[in-house]
């Protein structure tokens, strides 16, 4: 077995029982696969487990998986993206997942959590910070510990029997799974990067990145609803600067950002980039 995906990063913290940066499987191969080491034993009576992922794999041809935790008998903690597009849990089971309908995963980042707790079997999936509606899975049931974590393969045993027509390709990011319910606010708040206005109007949307995004900001003065789009989709409405105008006089400067008018632009602010 060959380990030929990119581990850039690990890190720990408390609070998570595991962490990875980034993962880049680049081919399809019944080979290729990382093995993560939990900080602590996956004895789980509920979880959080968060990644962001990126995939040129086509819509409707294969299901891939995106996480696999196994213990020597038992798939214990699987999740996959079924041939039908479905996201899939699989606790305990190999045959009988727990199934949410969600918008495509596709080659730009989605960020996808799944959070899971056994007293009410209370089941939900977040696609970039939304949630879906909650289902019931697995009541009173409890994850084992003694398995490994596996990515990129599905393992049918332990660590092998490997199936490419399973396997993933593309990129996946900030894995991180915890040992409880994360709320909806936490979810949202790991997401990403804030879109900064200098005084106080903050949108959280999907990272700005090597691919164009179109951006737009709106506002009006008589109700100071500030609103942003991002490739089309609509932000939630803001409030800002309600009765304000903004005053004739100045000059519009792109790629730098000036403290004072006439003031040297500062070289850390540089847009670097094109627009
Ligand atoms: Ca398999």
């Amino acid at each position: 077995m060959k380990l030929s995906a990119l581990l850039l990063f690990c890190a720990a913290s408390v609070a998570q029982e595991l962490s990875v940066r980034t993962l880049i499987f680049s081919s399809e191969s019944s080979r290729n696969f990382v093995e993560l080491t939990p900080q602590k034993p996956l004895d789980l009576s509920s979880f959080t487990l968060c990644l962001r992922v990126a995939t040129e794999l086509p819509q409707w041809k294969r299901e891939f998986i995106l996480f696999a935790y196994r213990t020597q008998d038992r798939d214990e903690l699987n999740l996959w993206r079924e041939s039908d597009g479905r996201i899939g849990l699989y606790l305990r089971t190999s045959s009988e997942p727990l199934l949410f309908t969600v918008p495509a995963l596709g080659p730009m980042q989605t960020h996808l959590c799944v959070t899971w707790e056994s007293s009410s079997g209370a089941t939900a999936v977040f696609v970039d910070g939304k949630k879906s509606l909650t289902k019931i899975y697995k009541k009173y049931h409890t994850v084992s510990s003694g398995g490994r974590v596996v990515i990129g393969q599905d393992p049918d045993t332990l660590l092998g029997d490997f199936d490419a027509k399973q396997s993933f390709v593309g990129e996946i990011s900030d894995i991180n799974l915890w040992s409880s319910v994360l709320p909806h606010s936490s979810i949202k708040e790991i997401i990403g990067p804030y879109l900064r206005s200098s005084e106080g109007a903050l949108f959280t949307v999907p990272a700005l990145g090597p691919m164009q995004t179109h951006l737009c900001v709106t506002w009006e003065s008589s109700s100071g609803a500030t609103t942003v789009f991002v490739d089309g989709k609509k932000s939630l409405t803001k409030i800002y600067k309600k009765n304000h105008t903004v005053s004739s006089g100045g000059t519009v400067l792109i790629g730098q950002f000036r403290q004072f008018y006439k003031a040297n632009g500062d070289s850390k602010s540089f847009f670097n980039s094109s627009l």
